[in-house]
């Protein structure tokens, strides 16, 4: 029975055969376990001279077994390596690639001109109080200007974590909101930073519109120069400036045209001529040459004294001008879009279409 049994062990064609083989001599009712019980029901003198030969058997058929499952085992790394091969050769498979989205381009680019121009970037946070949103701008509660905004507020929220206000007055002017505009950044900067002060603050700011030019969410950049002896000609010298930079031709033409707004005093709004080439709107010469047009990129002016003094900085003392550009807007210009909607719908082909993406 055990040359049967190593014969039939050497002869295993997979490792499943193997463990047949084994079942059936060294399992529960194999032939050796079998013949190992046997050893108790033998007399003292028979046992031991049959069990040495049995364990013999024993030990024998469990070796044949191991080295058989090692040689079957290496016989199957064998013949997996062979048929696993990798072509290294094969080009490997194209994958989109992410890229920067025009929008933050345009954020990056402005904020290094305007470094070389000596300004500083600050920040300050999109979900905003009232009071800095437009109380502190020159906007109190029943100012007609706040209803321009089509603000998002967030119902009876309580800023802070802390207890609500408990005047009526003072809840209003801690109502929370998502910022409009880029301006209450004005606001926190001087008070913290008091005079003289220059500084950029890119961000985005909410309104609940949306059109061709108009989306809900979107980015400004505001600027904010504050020393002595500032007037309406360092802004529009400072604008000039950053355009042509920023478009990189000469013939940029501003158009600055009065207006209103409740935190400057005078205001005007910038406006860009442009000219229509197919349908792309390409930035460069005067607007109201033939084929040409303006479009409004933001609003700007001298700070107002009223603002000036909510913020702690004295308008006896101190001027400063201010504006708020719509980065979507430049970017269009920049890469000639034509509609500021698509710049949030997350299209890889519009990005691709325009060099953004892969
Ligand atoms: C303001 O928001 C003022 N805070 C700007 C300002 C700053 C004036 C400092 C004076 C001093 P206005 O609401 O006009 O102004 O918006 C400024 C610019 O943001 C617009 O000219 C336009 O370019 C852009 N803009 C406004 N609404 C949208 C919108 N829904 N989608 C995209 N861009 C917009």
């Amino acid at each position: 029975q055990k040359d049967a049994a190593l014969a039939a062990i050497a002869d295993a064609a997979s490792l499943e055969a193997l463990d047949e083989q084994r079942v059936a001599a060294l399992g529960k009712k194999g032939w050796v376990s079998l013949a190992l019980k046997t050893l108790g029901q033998m007399s003292p003198e028979q046992r031991q001279e049959a069990a040495p030969a049995i364990q013999a058997v024993r030990a024998e058929i469990a070796s044949a077994i191991e080295a058989k499952k090692a040689a079957l085992e290496a016989a199957e790394l064998e013949s997996q390596l062979a048929s696993e091969t990798l072509d290294l050769t094969l080009p490997a498979p194209v994958r989109p690639q992410g890229s920067v989205h025009p929008v933050s381009q345009v954020m990056d680019e402005l904020a290094e001109i305007f470094a070389d121009l000596g300004f500083a970037v600050a920040t300050g946070p999109e979900i905003e109080d009232d009071w800095h949103n437009f109380t502190a701008l020159n906007m109190d509660e029943s100012h007609p200007a706040r209803a321009m905004h089509d603000t998002f507020y967030f119902p009876d929220a309580v800023p802070d974590g802390g207890q609500p206000a408990s005047s009526s007055e003072a809840l209003g002017q801690k109502k929370m909101l998502l910022r409009t505009h880029t301006s209450p950044v004005q606001i926190r900067s001087m008070k913290e930073q008091g005079a003289p002060i220059r500084l950029i603050a890119p961000g985005r700011v909410y309104r609940s519109d949306s059109d061709a030019t108009h989306t809900p969410m979107f980015h400004q950049v505001e600027g904010l120069v504050v020393d002595r002896d500032i007037h309406l000609g360092h802004l529009k010298w400072t604008l000039e400036t950053f355009f042509k930079a920023f478009f990189e031709r000469e013939d940029i033409t501003l158009r600055l045209r009065p207006s209103y707004f409740p935190f400057t005093e005078p205001s005007v709004e910038v406006d860009v001529g442009y000219s229509n080439e197919g349908n792309r709107r390409v930035v460069g010469g005067h607007g109201d040459a033939e084929g040409h047009d303006w479009m409004e990129l933001g609003g700007s002016g001298m700070v107002n004294r009223r603002v000036l003094e909510m913020a702690g900085v004295d308008p006896d003392e101190y001027q400063g001008f201010a504006f708020g550009l719509g980065i979507d807007r430049i970017a269009m210009l920049k890469y000639g879009m034509n509609d500021l909607r698509a710049f949030f719908d997350g299209d890889p082909r519009w990005l691709s279409h325009y060099g953004f993406g892969a």
